[in-house]
């Protein structure tokens, strides 16, 4: 199928899908100093879909993250050095360094956090469709999952309250093989996650997480039913994560070779570069590479050499106030 994007908006989806894929790499590698406390499960390899999902979005739609919320966050617009600096804890991070890697949220960018609760996320985007939906202006929530929260029966729960008050919801169900250590294929009993999401009553569509044209184009399809007010909608993409389920993870349930074949041939950077040949130049894609990287350099240093957060906030930003 012919390419509908500009040139620009191919430039920026590729420049966030390598600024996550780098973030996360660098990651890998910062986490080994034992800089970084905390736990930390990286997005790399499923990029596809966070960019895919996020190009479609403005300030204004909603989205839930998962505990592999990286990606999630700088596809919506999350500012990267601020990311790096939660992550390693600083005062400057998103969250004023108490959130970490699994809690860091940007009411301003529409990001409303990651999360440690497998399958919140479902219940938690079913209530800002709802605040959407009452909005009136088309405004879409979207909830990100994996295989594995949709066996959480809150996710089984939201997706029926929304079918029932026809809530702008869109379930992007990130299918990455495993939840933990456990396949899909063994724990989703149906093996087919889209299918069974339209015995809800949803729209569903399956398509190639390793693509973002795939990805792209499926979510075209359904935030158009979405924002139309007819209901909301379940994305299954198929993917797969280059590191293990946390970092540090020995990875043994998987085959031997299993990562280097899937960095080989479920590369969404290379899928993306082999598709827009001819229309944008190697050293175009080359150029942004580099800044990139300088990007990632810049945000680690910053992170580094920034402070901890004060030991007298210790009890300020834990519960919210309503007053
Ligand atoms: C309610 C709940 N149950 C169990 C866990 C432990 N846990 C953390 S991540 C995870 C696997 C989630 O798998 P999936 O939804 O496929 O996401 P992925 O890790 O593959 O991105 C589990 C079981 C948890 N955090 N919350
Ligand atoms: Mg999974």
């Amino acid at each position: 199928m012919a390419i509908q994007q500009s040139d620009d908006q191919l430039l920026r989806a590729y420049r966030q899908m390598k600024t996550i894929r780098e973030f996360e790499e660098r990651l890998h590698k910062e986490i080994m100093t034992g800089e970084i406390a905390g736990f930390t499960h990286l997005y790399a390899g499923q990029e596809a879909v966070a960019v895919g999902v996020c190009e479609h979005l403005d300030e204004k739609d909603l989205i839930v993250s998962t505990h592999r919320g990286h990606g999630h966050c700088i596809a919506k617009g999350c500012d990267v050095k601020a990311m790096m600096a939660e992550i390693y804890g600083r005062a400057t991070g998103l969250g004023k360094g108490k959130g970490g890697s699994m809690h860091i949220a940007d009411f301003d960018k529409g990001m409303l956090g990651a999360n440690g609760i497998v399958g919140a996320g479902g219940p938690l985007a079913v209530g800002a469709a709802l605040s959407a939906k009452l909005d009136g202006e088309g405004r879409v929530a979207i909830s990100f999952g994996g295989d594995g929260s949709v066996n959480q029966g809150a996710v089984l729960e939201a997706m029926n309250m929304a079918v029932v008050i026809k809530a702008p919801a869109i379930f992007v169900i990130e299918n990455n093989g495993y939840s933990e250590h456990t396949g899909a294929d063994y724990a989703v009993g149906s093996r087919d996650i889209s299918a069974r999401s339209e015995a809800f009553g949803m729209k569903s569509i399956k398509a190639d997480g390793c693509d973002y044209f795939a990805v792209y184009d499926a979510m075209a399809e359904l935030l158009d039913h979405a924002r139309a007010g007819k209901g909301p909608c379940v994305a299954e993409f198929m993917t797969t994560r280059f590191f293990g389920h946390f970092e540090g993870d020995p990875q043994k349930y998987r085959a031997k070779d299993e990562v280097k074949r899937h960095r080989a041939e479920m590369d969404c950077l290379r899928n993306f570069r082999n598709r827009v040949e001819g229309r944008i130049v190697a050293a175009v894609l080359d150029a942004i590479d580099e800044e990139v990287l300088a990007l990632i350099d810049e945000a680690v240093d910053g992170a580094r050499s920034a402070p901890g957060p004060d030991a007298a906030e210790v009890t300020t930003d834990v519960y919210v106030s309503y007053q």
